[in-house]
C-alpha cells in the first residue's frame, strides 16, 4: 500500500534502532518520507534536531500535525495501528503477548547487549558509550561481558528456531525484525552465528531473502 509520504522518518543509515523501524515500514509498504541524520557528524545534538527529539537520538518519526513519536516500540505501535494490514505486532491479544514477550527477549537478551558492546569498545564513541543527552566514559570491562551474552543469546535462539519457523511463531513478526538486526550489528563485534546453530542458520538465510531488509 503506498501512501502519500507525510509521514517525516528522521533515522539515520548506519543506526540499528533506525532499521528496525525502516524493515517495518518496508514490510507493511509503507511510503516514509526519510531525513538523515548524520550521527557522525553529531546532527542529532543540534539544536534543530533536538527541538524534534531533545533526547537526541533516531529513530524519530514525525507526523503530519507535528508531533513526534521517539522509541521504536512506539513507532511501530503507531504505525501498526494506523496500517493494520500485514500485522506485525500480533492481532489477538494472545499473539499480541506473545510478540511482545519474544520481541523484548531479544532486545534485551540480544540487541541490548551488542549495543553495549559496541559502544563500550569502539574508539569513534569514546565519551559516548551511551547515546542521548549526556556524556559517559566506556568502562572496557564490559566488553568481554557483552560477548559472552550474545554468544549465549545465539545459542538460545538457535535452540528456540529449532521448535518454531520464526521467532515468536509460525508467523514473521516484528521479534523476528529485531533478531536479525541484532545479528547484522554483531558482526561489528565479531560475534555471528556459528556452525553448529543450523536452525538459526535456516532462519537468517530465509529472513534475508525478504526485500524489507534492504531497506
Ligand atoms: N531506545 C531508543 C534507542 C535509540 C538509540 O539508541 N539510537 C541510537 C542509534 S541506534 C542513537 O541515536 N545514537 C545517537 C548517539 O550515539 O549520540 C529507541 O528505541 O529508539
Amino acid at each position: 500500500m503506498a501512501l502519500p509520504n507525510t509521514l517525516r522518518l528522521h533515522h539515520s543509515a548506519g543506526s540499528p534502532n533506525s532499521r528496525r523501524v525502516r524493515v517495518f515500514a518496508a514490510e507493511k509498504g509503507l511510503d516514509l518520507a526519510f531525513v538523515s541524520v548524520d550521527l557522525g557528524k553529531g546532527e542529532q545534538r543540534s539544536s534543530e534536531y533536538r527541538r524534534i527529539n531533545p533526547r537526541q537520538r533516531v529513530p524519530t518519526l514525525v507526523l503530519e500535525d507535528g508531533t513526534a513519536i521517539r522509541e521504536v516500540l512506539a513507532i511501530w505501535r503507531y504505525l501498526e495501528e494506523t496500517h493494520p494490514s500485514k500485522p506485525l505486532l500480533g492481532t489477538t491479544p494472545k499473539e499480541q503477548a506473545l510478540i511482545t514477550m519474544w520481541e523484548r527477549q531479544v532486545e534485551l537478551e540480544g540487541f541490548a547487549p551488542v549495543m553495549e558492546g559496541v559502544r563500550n569498545s569502539m574508539t569513534a564513541l569514546k565519551g559516548r558509550a551511551i547515546a542521548g543527552p549526556y556524556d559517559y566514559e566506556q568502562i572496557p570491562a564490559l566488553v568481554e561481558r557483552s560477548k559472552l551474552q550474545v554468544a549465549n543469546f545465539l545459542s538460545d535462539l538457535d535452540a528456540r528456531l529449532e521448535e518454531v519457523r520464526f521467532v515468536a511463531g509460525d508467523r514473521f513478526s516484528a521479534a523476528d525484525i529485531t533478531a536479525f538486526v541484532t545479528i547484522d550489528f554483531a558482526k561489528a563485534f565479531a560475534v555471528s552465528i556459528s556452525e553448529g546453530q543450523r536452525a538459526l542458520a535456516r532462519w537468517y538465510k530465509e529472513v534475508s531473502g525478504r526485500p524489507s531488509f534492504k531497506a
